[in-house]
């Protein structure tokens, strides 16, 4: 049963069971928050893929809602409704998505804006809306439509790629959704290293610059890249790795009514390196995906995208622990005594002296045979997740993933860790964010243990909270397929 499973998140977004994929139609209407995302109703597998749909007053605690958008026998979308965005057409909450074989755009809109839950769409009659990728490109994929108003039109990206040349995202323009104007590639991306393809573009404004988010094919890692928008092209200036974490790919942003640009992504399995394998174990424990909390995100003063965890999550904050001034020196005892738990949130300030690595440990058997470890090399400034002894199965993806981090003036390092089943992010202070999935064997894998090798280490202050669950058992319902 998914419920007992001890890999299964109990307060990040899945929906009850079967398959999830990208994040799709984010929008925030009338003060509620819809999360889209892409689903299989029919197993934990990738097929049949409809739009589920969730929703939430406080980013914390969603409610399941019947699936939104299904494959319309004989329809452009028949064989997939294909990841896309949501809008506001003039008070009426709006989908651009992606209809597969061939791969087309279509909309769809809400019946009733007035409906708080928003639970019925219509698509439109004249689907698809673009039926083609642009004449005489040879492309490679056409997918995952992003639409903005600017000025008096709509513009809308289009991910893709040109065969032999690398990743591109077309530009698009209309003055009324239905019969849209290619103008020109948005930007283009070198095959050697951006990928063939770019999946799932977000193109947003923040602060005085622009920044287009992809999930290239094949690196299977979500990129970031700030530039200038001018003239209808975007020029990058700079690009980074969102999170390296290893699981982490197609997220989409959106503009909440307080302002704040928030960014959700799906959290993949990592089950079995081999993937027939991998898609076995999905199967057999009944569900795969998650969605990651939502975070916050923003520009650093030296132009890196930072990731933050939302203060409302703390909402779920449950018994708390906390510590100070603890010294770590090799081979001590585990200065956190019997601190265990598979559903944490971490937090602590790490003073690395002179020690060569400071580890924090969590998901760990008593005899440490077993354990997740996030590490902090000082020399390299370099933050890890070290999954080499996440699970005594032999399966599970186990390699170490990580990323350059800046440590304060001071040279002490902050971390928020949360931990939820198979699911360990790590959000370093200045905005590094490290997700990864580990799937321990032992029901006792749940212990957290501090240590440093190579010299003294301190830890200034530490806290550790039990977090609840956010589904009110009684209140989960498997959503039916309507639409
Ligand atoms: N997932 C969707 C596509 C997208 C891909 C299909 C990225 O629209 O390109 O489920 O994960």
């Amino acid at each position: 049963m998914a419920e007992a499973d001890q890999h299964r998140p109990t307060y990040h977004f899945l929906p009850p069971s079967n398959w999830m994929n990208d994040p799709n139609g984010l929008i925030q209407w009338r003060g509620r928050y819809h999360l889209f995302y892409q689903y299989n109703p029919n197993g934990a597998f990738h097929g049949t893929i409809h739009w589920g749909h969730a929703v939430t007053d406080d980013l914390v605690h969603w409610q399941d809602l019947p699936v939104a958008l299904a494959p319309t026998p004989d329809g452009p979308d028949k064989d997939g409704v294909y990841s896309g965005c949501a809008f506001d057409n003039n008070g009426v909450p709006t989908f651009m998505y992606t209809g597969v074989r061939p791969q087309v755009q279509c909309l769809a809109e809400a019946v009733d804006p007035n409906d708080p839950d928003l639970v019925a769409w219509q698509k439109h009659p004249g689907n698809p809306v673009i039926a083609d990728s642009p004449a005489g490109m040879q492309v490679e994929g056409f997918r995952d439509p992003f639409v903005w108003r600017e000025a008096d039109d709509w513009y809308c990206v289009v991910g893709s790629g040109v065969v032999g040349e690398g990743g591109n995202i077309l530009l698009y323009r209309s003055s009324d959704l239905v019969t849209w104007e290619y103008l020109n590639e948005l930007c283009r991306g070198d095959l050697a290293e951006t990928g063939r393809m770019w999946e799932c573009p977000s193109f947003f404004a923040l602060g005085d610059k622009h920044v287009l988010l992809i999930s290239p094919i094949p690196m299977v890692k979500v990129l970031y890249l700030v530039g200038e928008y001018r003239d209808h092209r975007f020029t990058p200036e700079r690009i980074g790795i969102v999170d390296d974490g290893g699981c982490f790919y197609a997220p989409q942003a959106m503009l909440d009514e307080r302002g704040r640009r928030l960014l959700w992504g799906w959290l993949r399995e990592g089950r079995h390196v081999e993937t027939p394998k991998n898609v076995e174990a999905q199967k057999a424990a009944g569900w795969s995906g998650v969605m990651g909390q939502p975070t916050e995100v923003s520009l650093t003063a030296d132009g890196r995208l930072a990731l933050r965890p939302l203060s409302e999550l703390e909402a779920l904050r449950g018994a708390h622990s906390s510590w100070a001034d603890l010294d770590l020196t090799e081979g001590a005892p585990n200065p956190l005594g019997d601190l265990a738990g598979g559903h944490l949130e971490l937090g602590l300030t790490i003073d690395p002296g002179d020690a060569a690595e400071v580890w924090l440990s969590v998901l760990r058997s008593p005899d440490g045979a077993e354990e997740t470890r996030i590490v902090y090399d000082r020399a390299s400034s370099e933050l890890w997740i070290d999954r080499a002894r996440a699970s005594l199965d032999p399966g599970p993806v186990r390699e170490r993933r990580g990323a350059t981090v800046q440590p304060g003036p001071d040279g002490t390092l902050g971390l928020r860790v949360f931990v939820d089943g198979s699911v360990v992010e790590v959000f370093a202070a200045d905005g590094t964010c490290l997700t990864s999935r580990v799937y321990p064997t032992r029901t006792d894998s749940l212990g957290v243990w501090l240590g440093a090798q190579g010299g003294r280490a301190r830890v200034q202050q530490m806290g550790a909270w039990e977090m609840q669950s956010i589904w009110p058992e009684a209140a989960r319902v498997m959503p039916e397929v309507g639409a």
